[in-house]
């Protein structure tokens, strides 16, 4: 290959896989320099396609190929071409069988793209606007974030008939999860698993945030090169981000064999500037999607990314409002109480109504009282313990106690996240919430993979493979705790103060 080294599991996210220097053979590619005007490069398969040899093509026009009026049509959409694709239906009269093509163009790299796809049908598919604009109204109506996804991905599926779409989250440390899916009742769900930050490279990555749609009809193909490999002017492969018919990084190819997927569609989610998610779809055959309906995806997924700020917003405000109304009653709870420490957990509003976790605890003066799923009395106290000497601040907080303090326990199933507030100036006294170790509540549900071979020596490239090293990486963490429920938990500790100190002179005014 021209990176000039085989790519391996260990090198790949320096596979330079914008310019591979092959296409995928379904379509073929004529690249024109864009101050000649002339074919200077074509991918080898155009003779299979069209009957037309490479070497009736390069160094001429595209006279050989198009009939007058396309080829005044080309002229016109010359000047305006970009990066952003523009598209003609063109009709290769002489070619028997498959007389019609989407042309599709684009400018890069010094160069004018013509990706010539073969139509499946007698007739391109007809945009359905009705079908778009019910779409984005199922889309409006979501209030979460989870919803507004699995409405995406039902209605991308029903657009396409992909065997499998689902929606792909990245976390900020670049791993993924299905959060959401739409798929065919016989295959296995992927939604709730997660991927190492690996299985997407970092240049990947990087191209499709300029590319936000890639297609791959049918990953049982050989690739056809552009010949010659090296553009004459420039004596490099040309740069292929924006080329529709791009060949795929051979590893990414086999991965998709090894799930058992032919064909795939993924469409980026950006959000302000950053990789949020993709929208994947699979299907088990291979499938031509037409360019029309791609086109339609796509406006899917840019309005799915354009609106997904709001519905985060929405989320992140009903969170909001939950701690608040929660935070009221147990006010409320703990001004009425003659015992203040039981409006937190004897009355209606509890401790673990407040944030969204696993367990609560209270540790007062000696005495213990646990909610939920919680580490035991013991280790509760060991916990507070280690707290009053190692961090002694009022509001604490860690995502991984376990790594915080590796010579404690490391309660993984119960405490591995831990938001703490003092009760007392004089530490030792704390109301506790915890959170699971993440895998707890992950499930490993991927029985989809018959073969179990091995690759690169030790590694087989696979979903389940990629599972077992997320899980190593995100061994003994909790979900991250946000800055409003730190706020919400400082509110909670003052309020709390104001309580006992409310107490304390009434009591002393009594005794007076
Ligand atoms: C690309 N890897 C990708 C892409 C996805 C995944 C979605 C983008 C492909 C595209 O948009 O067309 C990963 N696919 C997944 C995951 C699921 C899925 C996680 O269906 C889960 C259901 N891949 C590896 C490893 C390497 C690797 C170990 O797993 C390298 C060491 C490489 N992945 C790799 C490369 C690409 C890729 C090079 C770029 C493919 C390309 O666009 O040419």
């Amino acid at each position: 290959n021209l990176f000039g080294q085989p790519i391996t599991l260990t090198n790949c996210d320096r596979e330079p896989i914008h310019i591979p220097g092959l296409v995928q053979p379904y379509g073929f590619v004529l690249c024109l320099d864009e101050a000649s005007k002339q074919i200077v490069q074509v991918s080898d398969n155009v003779e299979a396609h069209v009957g037309i040899s490479v070497d009736q093509l390069l160094g001429k026009g595209l006279e050989r190929l198009l009939n007058p009026a396309q080829m005044a049509e080309v002229s016109q959409l010359w000047p305006t071409l970009t990066e952003a694709a523009k598209l003609l239906g063109v009709r290769l009269d002489y070619v028997a069988g498959k007389p019609l093509f989407k042309l599709i163009l684009h400018r890069y790299d010094g160069l004018v793209w013509l990706e010539f796809e073969p139509v499946a049908d007698k007739e391109a598919t007809p945009l359905d606007l009705a079908a778009l604009n019910a779409t984005l109204s199922q889309m409006l109506t979501a209030s979460t974030v989870l919803e507004f996804c699995q409405h995406a991905v039902e209605e991308v599926r029903a657009l396409t008939g992909f065997a499998r779409v689902g929606m792909y989250r990245f976390a900020p440390d670049e791993s993924g999860e299905m959060i959401a899916e739409s798929k065919r009742d016989d295959l296995d769900p992927l939604l709730g698993l997660h991927y190492p930050a690996s299985d997407i490279p970092q240049q990947a990555r990087a191209m499709y945030l300029k590319n936000w749609l890639r297609f791959i009809p049918d990953v049982d193909y050989s690739p056809a090169p552009l010949v010659p490999v090296r553009n004459p002017s420039t004596g490099r492969p040309p740069d292929m981000t924006y080329a529709v018919l791009r060949s795929v990084s051979p590893i990414h190819i086999q991965y998709l064999k090894n799930m058992g997927v032919a064909a795939t569609m993924t469409i980026s989610v950006i959000q302000d500037g950053r990789l949020w998610g993709m929208i994947m779809c699979h299907h088990d055959s291979p499938r031509l999607v037409s360019y029309e309906l791609r086109e339609m995806c796509l406006f899917i997924g840019k309005t799915f990314s354009a609106l997904l700020g709001t519905k985060e917003q929405l989320e992140q405000h009903a969170y909001q409002l939950r701690i608040q109304q929660a935070q009221v009653r147990l006010f409320e709870q703990v001004s009425h109480q003659a015992n203040f420490l039981e409006g937190l957990y004897k009355q209606h509003t509890t401790l673990l109504d407040v944030f969204d976790c696993g367990g609560a605890a209270i540790l007062f003066e000696g005495e213990l009282i646990t909610l939920g799923n919680t580490p035991t009395d013991s280790e509760i106290r060991e916990l507070a313990a280690w707290l009053k000497v190692r961090a002694p601040q009022d509001v604490f907080h860690t995502d991984s106690y376990a790594r915080l303090n590796p010579a404690g326990r490391p309660l993984r199933a119960t405490a591995s996240g831990i938001l703490a507030i003092t009760l007392a100036q004089e530490p030792g006294d704390y109301i506790f919430w915890f959170r699971p170790e993440r895998l707890q509540t992950v499930n490993w549900a991927g029985k989809n993979e018959k073969v179990e071979k091995m690759e690169d020596g030790q590694v087989f490239l696979s979903p389940r493979q990629s599972f077992a090293a997320w899980s190593q990486e995100v061994e003994n963490t909790a979900l991250a705790w946000q800055p409003l429920e730190l706020e919400a938990a400082k509110e909670l500790r003052l309020h709390i103060a104001d309580v006992r100190l409310k107490i304390f002179n009434e009591l002393q005014t009594r005794a007076a």
